[in-house]
């Protein structure tokens, strides 16, 4: 059922956009699985810390992003990275909007990494039409105002605290069952503000507060959390734990550019899970791993629950 376009997407906008493209809606309704791809506009997070900090760069390569096959580029302005500490929402808007406003001339769809209200409104307002929150609004509890007024899709991804403290907290006892009543707390808070149930996109938040036995767990249990019946966006692109997985005889983690060929069997399993969309650098590989998915007939894992699906 998820049949990819056969041509990339159009990168100018050629024709008046719909109600729902204005609000981002139309990006839920995509009948393939959805490749976000990353721009971070950080001098320090993992993987492109420290590439896109001028604004042309971050452009360009936002938009040789959306060529190669994103669907949407998710710009960052402030970095997650286990340990990293804060910026102030004033430089985290000013790293993002001029990109966003850059990107938004190109016709190329973009989401806003951010937990801040403040920042996530001003990048709608420069041309982002998806909230990307990966504290799934419990950071600024004006999230969700700004979520319900725009009636823009919002990512709620687990999380469990800030960067900086964020490994204290990896202890679950059934990670699964946890991070899937977690997020449920979540939507029910941002429902009660006011937020359209069928905007609202879930993610197991990856490497945030979960150690690498928690985020295996999370994948191989993907499932369980998609027959909630919200999308669900599935983030592992070069992540810690594939490195720990690939790690040198004598311990050391493979390289965070090294970790591609995992990463992209990451976002197969998850698509044949059912995931809504994936994360990634690497669009272009992604794409060509979802093609090769969808030449196979588009095969599902089995998920024995699915027909227990309780549907918003
Ligand atoms: N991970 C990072 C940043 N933003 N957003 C969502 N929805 N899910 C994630 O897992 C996630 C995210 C950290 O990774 P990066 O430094 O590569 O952006």
């Amino acid at each position: 059922m998820f049949e990819r376009d056969p041509d990339p997407y159009p990168l100018a906008v050629t024709t008046q956009p719909t109600d729902a493209q204005l609000n981002g809606a139309e990006i839920l309704s995509r009948d393939h699985p959805v490749v976000m791809g990353i721009l971070n506009v950080t001098p320090d997070s993992f993987s492109d810390g420290g590439r896109f900090t001028d604004v042309e760069a971050a452009v360009q390569h936002g938009m040789d992003l959306h060529r190669a096959g994103a669907d949407i580029v998710d710009i960052g302005g402030e970095s997650t990275r286990p340990g990293a500490g804060r910026v102030d929402a004033a430089t985290e808007a000013a790293r993002v909007v001029p990109v966003i406003a850059g990107l938004a001339a190109a016709g190329v769809p973009m989401s806003i990494d951010t937990t801040r209200a403040a920042v996530a409104a001003a990048a709608l307002a420069a041309g982002a039409s998806v909230i990307n929150d990966v504290s799934g609004g419990l950071a600024d509890p004006a999230m969700a105002g700004v979520a319900a007024d725009a009636g823009c899709p919002w990512i709620l991804m687990h999380w469990r605290g800030h960067s900086r403290d964020m490994l204290e907290l990896a202890v679950y006892s059934d990670v699964v069952a946890e991070v899937r009543a977690e997020l449920l707390a979540r939507v029910d808070e941002a429902v009660g503000a006011g937020v359209d149930p069928a905007r609202i996109i879930l993610d197991p938040g990856l490497g945030f507060a979960k150690k690498a036995e928690h985020n295996w767990a999370l994948t191989a249990h993907l499932g369980e959390l998609i027959e909630v019946g919200f999308p669900v966006l599935f983030a592992a692109s070069r992540k810690t734990y594939l490195g720990r997985l690939l790690a040198a005889a004598d311990g050391e983690p493979r390289p965070v550019d090294d970790r591609e060929a995992a990463t992209l069997a990451t976002s197969v399993l998850a698509v044949a899970a059912g995931a809504w969309g994936v994360r990634v650098h690497d669009v272009r590989a992604t794409a060509d791993a979802l093609a090769v998915w969808r030449a196979t007939g588009s095969p599902r894992l089995e998920n024995p629950r699915a027909e227990q699906r309780r549907v918003p």
